[in-house]
C-alpha cells in the first residue's frame, strides 16, 4: 500500500537488545518508537501520534505484555492498533492466551529474520487498508469534510463529555441561500463546485482543533464548538457568514446578495445546563428557519 510516509511501529521490551534486534531489521521500511515497559508502552499509543502496529514482549516487570495488550484492546482510541507478541515462550497456552486477548500474531524465539519481516507487511497493510475505510465511512465524498454519519459520532461523545465536564457547546446550523435556484441557472457542476468552495471556507475559518465542520445534508453545514463563551461562539458564527460571502461565488438569481451566501442559526449550551443532544440540534435549527425568515445571510440566536 503506498503511503506518503513511513508507518510507525512501535516495539516494547525491557531488554534493550533485544529491542534493537527489531529495530535493526525494520528501521528502512519503518518509523520505529521504542517503550520499555508496559507503562510506556499505553503513553505512546495513547497518545497523538499513534503506531501502526505494536510488537510486544510478553515478560516484562511491572506490567505484563498481556496486560499491556488487554488494555489497548479495552481502550476506543487504541483499539484498532495490532498488537504482535515476540516472545522467548513457546508453550501453546500462552500463544492460545495472546491470541484470545485480541492480538493478531505471535511470534516465538528464536525468530526467523525475514518471516518477521512479511508477518509485520502484512498486518501492516491490512491495519492501514481498515484506517482507509474507516476514513472512507466518515468523509464526505464531494467536499472531504466530515460526514453526518462522523458528526453525529463526534457529536454523541463531545456533548455527553462536555455535559459530565460543565463545559459549554455551541451548535451553528448552516444553509446556503437560493441554493436551489443557483443549481437551476448555472447547473449541479456549477452547484457542487460551490458546495466544495464553502466547505473549503467554513473549515479554514475554524481555527481551534477541537472545532468541527461536517456536511449535514445536501447544501447544509453543521459545526460544533466547545469550551467557548456565547459571545466567542457568536464571533465564529459572524465569520463564517463572512468567509463564505467574501469567496464571491457570482450568483445573479439570490434575492440577498449578488453573490453565494448563508443563514445560520446557533445554539448554545451554558456551562452548568444538561441540554440534551437532541434538544441542542432543534434549537439551532429553529434558529437557522427564523434566519431564512428573516431575510437570509444572517445569523439567528
Ligand atoms: P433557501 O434559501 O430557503 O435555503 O433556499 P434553497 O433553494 O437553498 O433551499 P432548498 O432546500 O429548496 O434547496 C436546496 C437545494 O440544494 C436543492 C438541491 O438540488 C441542492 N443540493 C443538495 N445537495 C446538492 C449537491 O450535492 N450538489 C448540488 N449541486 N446541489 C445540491
Ligand atoms: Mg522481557
Ligand atoms: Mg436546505
Ligand atoms: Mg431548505
Ligand atoms: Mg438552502
Amino acid at each position: 500500500m503506498e503511503t506518503m510516509t513511513k508507518p510507525t511501529i512501535l516495539i516494547v521490551d525491557d531488554m534493550a537488545a533485544n529491542i534493537t534486534i527489531l529495530s535493526d531489521l525494520l528501521q528502512d521500511d519503518y518509523k520505529i518508537k521504542v517503550a520499555k515497559n508496559g507503562q510506556k508502552a499505553l503513553e505512546i499509543a495513547k497518545g497523538s501520534e499513534k503506531p501502526d502496529l505494536i510488537l510486544m514482549d510478553i515478560e516484562m516487570p511491572e506490567m505484563s505484555g498481556y496486560e499491556v495488550c488487554k488494555e489497548l484492546k479495552n481502550t476506543p482510541s487504541t483499539n484498532n492498533i495490532p498488537v504482535i507478541f515476540v516472545t522467548a515462550r513457546n508453550d501453546v497456552k500462552d500463544e492460545e492466551y495472546g491470541l484470545n486477548l485480541g492480538a493478531v500474531d505471535y511470534i516465538s524465539k528464536p525468530f526467523h529474520p525475514t518471516i518477521v519481516k512479511i508477518r509485520v507487511k502484512n498486518h501492516i497493510t491490512l491495519k492501514l487498508k481498515g484506517d482507509w475505510l474507516e476514513d472512507l465511512s466518515r468523509i464526505d465524498g464531494l467536499t472531504h469534510i466530515p460526514n453526518r454519519r462522523y458528526f453525529d459520532e463526534e457529536y454523541q461523545k463531545k456533548c455527553k463529555e462536555m455535559i459530565r465536564e460543565h463545559k459549554t457547546v455551541a451548535i451553528l446550523m448552516i444553509d446556503v441561500d437560493y441554493f436551489k435556484r443557483y443549481n437551476d441557472h448555472y447547473g449541479h457542476g456549477k452547484g457542487d463546485e460551490c458546495l466544495i468552495k464553502i466547505a473549503g471556507a467554513l473549515k479554514s475559518s475554524l481555527k481551534r482543533p477541537s472545532d468541527m465542520v461536517a456536511r449535514y445534508g445536501g447544501e447544509e453545514f453543521i459545526v460544533i464548538l466547545q469550551n467557548i463563551d456565547h459571545e466567542g461562539a457568536a464571533n465564529v458564527a459572524q465569520n463564517l457568514i463572512k468567509a463564505v460571502s467574501d469567496l464571491g461565488i457570482k450568483h445573479e438569481y439570490s434575492s440577498t446578495a449578488d453573490h453565494v451566501t448563508i443563514s445560520l442559526g446557533m445554539a448554545f449550551k451554558p456551562a452548568d445546563e444538561k441540554v440534551c443532544t437532541e434538544e441542542l440540534l432543534k434549537t439551532a435549527d429553529d434558529a437557522l428557519y427564523r434566519a431564512k425568515e428573516g431575510g437570509r445571510n444572517q445569523l439567528v440566536i
